[in-house]
């Protein structure tokens, strides 16, 4: 039984879509299943839903024959058992698989020109090898493979079985292969640099010489009353807050539904907020690096590469874990058991005074967290989404893991910082790309750019001290296209003009950015053709079902201009209308020696602060902490 339009797919509805498109469009077992998805209802059905009124369930579903090559899109009735829609996508390749990832590697460890390879660097044990696919940009895929479904490899040995393999690059040694015949198509063998003796390994018993710090007490944290959230199937409830949490295989987590209790009545502050995009190209043009420009959910998608969490270590306090169910290539499904964790975070100080009559009056701060990890390849994403009991919503992401690096004779190539002996870590960049549907009193919003300005000093203003805000609404898509400004501290109210708080101006949040990064990027670049999204640090479209993905739906092997920069194109009002903002932040990630052999976490993140949606602090009525203060 469904009980709700917005819960992510069962295993049974993943496996009967697959079983309804193998009955009715020949889909046999030479096809992949790229991804299997709900397809959200229409939102004024899901606005006005009530516990009980029938659900129609839909699955939109991508996949392709392994033999034909064409990608297909179907749309399926879960409810009817029937197909509603089946489009030949030509000249698309959909994202990729985790099967073809570890198939690629079966194929290829056993191939004998891999084998020879190997051997002429004098590595034998073929057990140490990982051979690492990564999808590539069509413009760098070479013109005779280009109507292929290609993968481009990095090759990397561990030391020893329990490794690290990514602390040993097989420098200059790249294979291209045809991920649907797992053909070896090409070997790229350049002569690698002699290198050095990096120390790669960051298990304890395999860092040479390490004694872990022996003062580290126990710390526990006790909640002897229980956590102060309620998880009703996938509603989320806590203090004021309430959200329904959902999970597909390219956003991973998705919270839809977010609103705050104000009085009687619970007001919506966003239809549904995700991670729709993130783009990583490495600014290093060396052979080993030139064709890394990953679309790391576009390509694989961070529900795919979402792993489990594990108490006391991922996170610490009374958890409520929710498992998430994806599928696999053949379309069935799998469960990623503690794929998202919730729990309380004590945060500091929430608001205090102190009266030289009254006394102190100090508050502690509390937040919900809702949060996954993703590990693609070498990297860990930790996403955080935070709320506050002042009405503000915090994402936050941690960057962890393996950078990728490789060895160099002599002197150091001026992209990449050292990190080892005679090894290197290549400058990349990171870009988020947050996808969030706002409803700020509902559908109809509009965002105000404001800034902050200093006024000539005059008669009025001799002191010179005068600072005025200058705000203007965003009218239509080419005026929503907006970058950060240090300058003038420029910031973005989402408002409901057509609501005012008691001081007579529109309710809204305040996205606060705080991780903007110029591109940096050559505009007649292929990765800017591919992902014009990370041209600004901020969007506004009008919604649309289909615009749900900013570099385009089909990243991989992409040519370019598709999602966000051709979109916009139109120049659609985005005027006291029912709008998404996209905001574009991450890391311009110039490692540190200390990044190395993993990675303290990289923190990164941005808020949505209430900004007159509440008459005064929504605060004051957080009681002294139980059993502290008095
Ligand atoms: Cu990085």
């Amino acid at each position: 039984m469904t009980a709700h339009p917005l819960d992510p797919l069962t295993a049974d509805e993943f496996r009967a879509a697959a079983a309804v498109l193998r009955r009715d469009r020949g889909v046999d077992e030479r096809w992949r299943f790229a991804s299997i998805e709900l397809r959200e209802p229409a939102k004024d059905l899901v606005r006005t839903f009530a516990p009980g009124d029938p659900v129609r369930r839909e699955a939109r579903v991508t996949c392709w024959s392994r033999d034909e090559g064409t990608t297909y899109k179907a749309l399926v009735s879960l409810t009817d058992d029937a197909v509603l829609a089946w489009d030949a996508v030509p000249g698309e390749q959909a994202n990729m698989t985790l099967d073809e990832w570890h198939e690629a590697h079966e194929a290829l460890i056993a191939h004998p020109d891999v084998i020879a390879a190997l051997a002429k660097r004098g590595i034998t044990e073929l057990d140490l090898v990982l051979i690492d696919t990564w999808a590539y940009g069509h413009s760098l895929i070479p013109a005779e493979f280009q109507d292929r479904r290609v993968g481009w490899t990095d090759v990397w040995r561990r030391s020893t079985p329990m490794g690290n393999p990514y602390a040993n690059p097989v420098d200059g040694l790249h294979f291209v292969v045809d991920m649907n015949t797992l053909e070896l198509l090409r070997i790229e063998d350049d002569a690698p640099p002699v290198g050095g003796s990096p120390m790669g390994e960051y298990r304890p018993d395999l860092v040479p010489g390490l004694v872990q710090r022996s003062d580290v007490k126990a710390l526990e944290i006790l909640q002897p009353e229980g956590p102060s959230f309620a998880l009703d199937g996938n509603e989320l409830r806590w203090q004021n807050w309430s959200m329904r949490l959902g999970f597909n295989y390219r956003e991973g987590l998705v919270i839809h539904r977010v609103g705050y209790r104000d009085g009687d009545a619970t007001r919506p502050i966003a239809h549904r907020l995700s991670f729709a995009e993130m783009v990583v190209p490495y600014r290093d043009p060396s052979p080993d690096h030139h064709r890394r420009t990953a679309f790391d959910i576009g390509e694989w998608g961070l529900g795919f590469m979402t792993t489990s969490l594990e108490l006391g270590c991922d996170c610490l306090g009374d958890i409520a874990y929710v498992d998430a169910v994806l599928h696999d290539s053949r379309g069935e499904p799998y469960t990623i058991g503690n794929a998202i964790c919730l729990h309380e975070e004590d945060d500091g100080v929430l608001w205090k005074h102190v009266d030289e009559r009254a006394g102190a009056e100090v508050r502690r701060s509390r937040r919900m967290v809702v949060s996954f990890h993703a590990t693609v390849a070498n990297y860990e994403y930790l996403i955080y989404w935070r709320f506050y009991q002042d009405g503000t919503i915090e994402c936050e992401v941690r960057a962890t893991g393996i950078m990728v690096t490789s060895s160099f004779d002599g002197e150091a190539p001026p992209t990449g910082t050292v990190v080892d002996d005679q090894t290197y870590a290549p400058f990349h960049q990171h870009f988020i790309v947050a996808r969030m549907d706002m409803e700020i009193d509902g559908p109809e919003n509009t965002v105000v750019v404001s800034e902050s300005e200093a006024v000539p000093v005059s008669d009025a203003n001799p002191y010179g001290l005068a600072l005025v805000q200058r705000s203007r609404p965003l009218l239509t898509e080419s005026d929503g296209k907006q970058d950060y400004d240090w300058a003038g501290q420029r910031g973005w109210k989402v408002v409901n003009r057509a609501r005012l708080n008691r001081l007579g101006t529109p309710t809204g949040y305040k996205l606060v950015a705080s991780a903007s990064f110029p591109a940096l990027v050559d505009r007649n670049s292929p990765i800017m053709a591919r992902a014009g999204v990370i041209d600004h640090t901020l969007w506004v479209t009008p919604y649309k079902e289909e615009e749900r993905w900013p570099a385009g739906e089909f990243c991989n092997q992409s040519r370019g201009s598709a999602g966000l920069p051709q979109w916009t194109t139109a120049d659609r009002s985005i005027a006291d209308t029912d709008i998404v903002l996209w905001h574009v932040f991450g890391i311009h990630h110039i490692p540190r020696p200390e990044d190395w052999p993993v990675m303290p976490v990289d923190t990164v993140s941005f808020s949505l602060k209430p900004w007159g949606f509440f008459d005064r602090n929504p605060a004051l009525d957080v009681p002294p902490n139980p059993g502290r203060c008095h």
